[in-house]
């Protein structure tokens, strides 16, 4: 076992082993070079893409109403706004924290189609516009902790997600839950190119137990710091599940589809002795690649704003969700 001290920054900044080649090629080469490997014309769109000529700048979110519940106002100091929507995980629009800010402009929001579907009574298709009115928004202080061992405090805003479950009635079949991302290349370059998407198979797809999904923490996040999410951050509707790992939160849900089997999970599929379905946040469990036991506290400042801090089982919320996993070895069960 590598201590943490030990570890560099390209250690814990990585999901996958693609992403280190790919940081390695990019250090030695620099982008213009390894785009070479590319045909002419997916060179310029790449060099296009980089340069960010025609891309639309990202839409301002609009305002949202919302309560604040005072059972979900954690007293913990939040994550400032510009590092929430600017310091992101989202490999449809490329592997850098800074590049979905910088070119999720393309995704198109409106209009927008949401199905939930599957072993379910009563399926059911959202607009975009439903799910701002379907259900009461509620604002939530959330901790977010990457699997890559850095977190934030996040003011999401949303509804739980067993609101919209028990609105289509599951089924007594109904096991678990599958979410799929939007699947739109021509909006998505990481979609269209394997090289900007970091590997991954496409559309980004994850999925929880029943009994996670109608657990009253499980949120459908429609905003975040009061106003509709950015596309960055998921728009116009993504997962929140703070007692696992970020990646579980995926983003730019289409589809929701209620099943009797486990549904495939895109980081496991990658690497499936890496990143398990649970994802359950733990620091007595390491990933193969590095410490899970402390995280870094993404703070205001820049690279010497470097403040870590132990992580928690299940990210803080064990009193809340344990329970849900009486009986599972969570070593084998990661
Ligand atoms: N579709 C999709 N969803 C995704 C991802 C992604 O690459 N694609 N990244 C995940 C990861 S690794 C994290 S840590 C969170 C980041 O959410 P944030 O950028 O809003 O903080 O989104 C998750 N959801
Ligand atoms: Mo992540």
């Amino acid at each position: 076992m590598k201590k943490i001290s030990r570890l560099t920054e390209a250690d814990v900044t990585a999901e996958s082993a693609f992403f280190m080649q790919r940081r390695q090629i990019l250090k030695t080469l620099g982008i213009g070079a390894a785009a070479l490997s590319l045909s002419p014309v997916a060179q310029a769109d790449l060099l296009d893409w980089f340069k960010g000529n025609d891309r639309p700048k990202a839409p301002a979110g609009q305002p949202l109403d919302f309560s604040k519940p005072a059972e979900w106002q954690a007293k913990l100091p939040l994550t400032p706004e510009d590092k929430v929507t600017g310091y992101n995980n989202f490999y449809e629009f490329g592997l850098d924290k800074a590049d979905p800010a910088a070119n999720a402009g393309t995704l198109q929001t409106t209009p927008w189609k949401l199905t939930i579907d599957g072993e379910v009574a009563k399926p059911l298709t959202l607009d975009h516009d439903d799910l701002y009115k379907l259900f009461p928004l509620e604002e939530r202080i959330y901790r977010m902790r990457c699997v890559e061992a850095w977190s934030m405090v996040v003011p999401w805003i949303g509804f739980p997600l067993a609101s919209l479950l028990k609105k289509v009635e599951p089924t007594s079949a109904a096991k678990y839950v599958a979410f799929t991302t939007l699947y739109a290349p021509e909006q998505m370059p990481g979609q269209k190119d394997r090289f900007i998407g970091g590997g991954l198979d496409y559309p980004y797809v994850e999925g929880l137990r029943i009994d996670e999904a109608m657990h009253p923490l499980t949120m459908l996040t429609v905003g975040v710091y009061g106003k509709a999410l950015p596309p960055q951050n998921g728009a116009p509707v993504r997962l929140t599940v703070p007692w696992k790992y970020g990646f579980k939160g995926i983003k730019s849900i289409v589809s929701i589809k209620l099943t009797r089997e486990r549904p495939p999970t895109t980081w496991n599929l990658s690497a499936p002795g890496e990143y398990g379905f649970y994802a359950n946040v733990n620091p007595n469990v390491d990933h193969p690649r590095w410490s899970q036991a402390t995280e870094r506290v993404i703070g205001s400042g820049g690279v010497l704003d470097v403040k870590r801090q132990p992580t928690l089982l299940f990210n803080g919320y064990a009193e809340q969700v344990a329970s849900l996993y009486k009986g599972l070895d969570l070593r084998e069960n990661f």
